[in-house]
């Protein structure tokens, strides 16, 4: 059997959450259009007769304006050093710029501390580029890392998905234990994820700057026999913002709260009732103690179950 740990990297909206999904096999990471939808790293493993791919979605390296923006890329980053593989992903629709370039020196950077066992680029998203205007951007790219494959891929609709884990296996040693059980599929705990499924839902349903004023919290996850009840605050920075989020006689947030509730209750097998209050807390992204609240920024135990 073989295992290792492997982490997506690249600029926001290039569909790592995506790929993570569709090599777990689940759905355990949040997805949107939105540019810096995941905010703390993501621990997934994927099962395969080969052995075990322990993988990490990282959030979008980008510019940060906010304290927790500074968290996301920097726990991205920090992921690593203890990385074996790391796949660059980039969007096959965006001319190479100066974000990609910083991502891949980042990796050259760790690269020099302790080397990697390979580094792949992804070119995702390949679904939707003519082939004609993939072969000049593997050209581009070709010249800026000594790659150690390169892989025009579908992470949404999963084409060259299989080649990807063929070439990853060949690249992992050979080892006698595993590190997870068989049924083990993400470090983060069910309220967590809760948080994460509403956030998502509100991520789907609003424009402009509103995605990135958003937080969600659980401030309860109480199990019974019968039913779970779940308390979520919602944060944002402006009392427009609630608005907005609440819309017209609070349709808005009932739609949200909908969809939240059939996905937890397919996800988690059980009945849950949710109740959900919005907050505005203006400058919540630079609060130390909120970020902390929230678990951003970080991959550690206090995720866990
Ligand atoms: N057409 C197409 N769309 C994709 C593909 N992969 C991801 N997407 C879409 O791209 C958008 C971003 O996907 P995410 O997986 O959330 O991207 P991400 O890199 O995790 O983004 P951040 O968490 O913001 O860094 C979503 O709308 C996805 O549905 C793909 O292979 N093809
Ligand atoms: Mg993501």
């Amino acid at each position: 059997m073989k295992s290792g740990q492997l982490t997506i990297l690249g600029r926001p909206n290039v569909g790592k959450s995506t790929l993570l999904n569709a090599l777990v096999r689940e759905k355990i990471a949040i997805v949107s259009d939105k540019p810096q939808t995941t905010r703390m790293p993501i621990l997934g493993v994927g099962h395969y007769p080969e052995g075990q791919l322990v993988l990490v979605d990282t959030p979008g390296i980008h510019t940060p304006h906010h304290r927790m923006n500074a968290q996301m890329v920097q726990s991205a980053l920090g992921m690593l050093t203890e990385s074996d593989v790391v796949f660059v992903m980039v969007d096959s629709q965006v001319a190479p710029g100066p974000g990609d370039q910083y991502v891949i020196e980042q990796v050259i950077q760790a690269n020099k501390d302790k080397p990697f066992l390979a580094v792949f680029l992804l070119i995702n998203k390949a679904d939707i580029v003519a082939k004609s205007r993939l072969l000049p951007l593997i050209e581009q790219y070709k010249s800026r890392y000594p790659w150690t494959e390169i892989i025009p891929l579908s992470a949404k609709t999963g084409l060259q998905v299989p080649r990807l884990v063929e070439l990853t296996f060949a690249c992992l040693p050979d080892s006698s234990t595993l590190m997870y059980e068989a049924d083990f599929l993400t470090n983060q705990s069910m309220r967590h994820m809760a948080g994460e499924i509403i956030r998502e839902k509100i991520l789907a349903s609003t424009h402009a700057e509103l995605p990135y004023a958003v937080g969600v919290f659980i401030e309860q996850f109480q199990e019974t026999k019968k039913l779970t009840t779940i308390q979520a605050i919602i944060l944002v920075e402006k009392k427009s913002q609630k608005g907005i989020i609440i819309g017209k006689g609070g349709q808005r947030l009932k739609e949200v709260g909908q969809l939240a509730r059939e996905e937890m209750e397919q996800l988690f097998s059980m009945k849950i009732f949710l109740e959900m209050l919005v907050k505005v807390k203006a400058g919540w992204r630079d609060n130390p103690q909120i970020l902390d609240e929230m678990g951003y920024g970080l991959l550690d135990g206090r995720n866990e179950r």
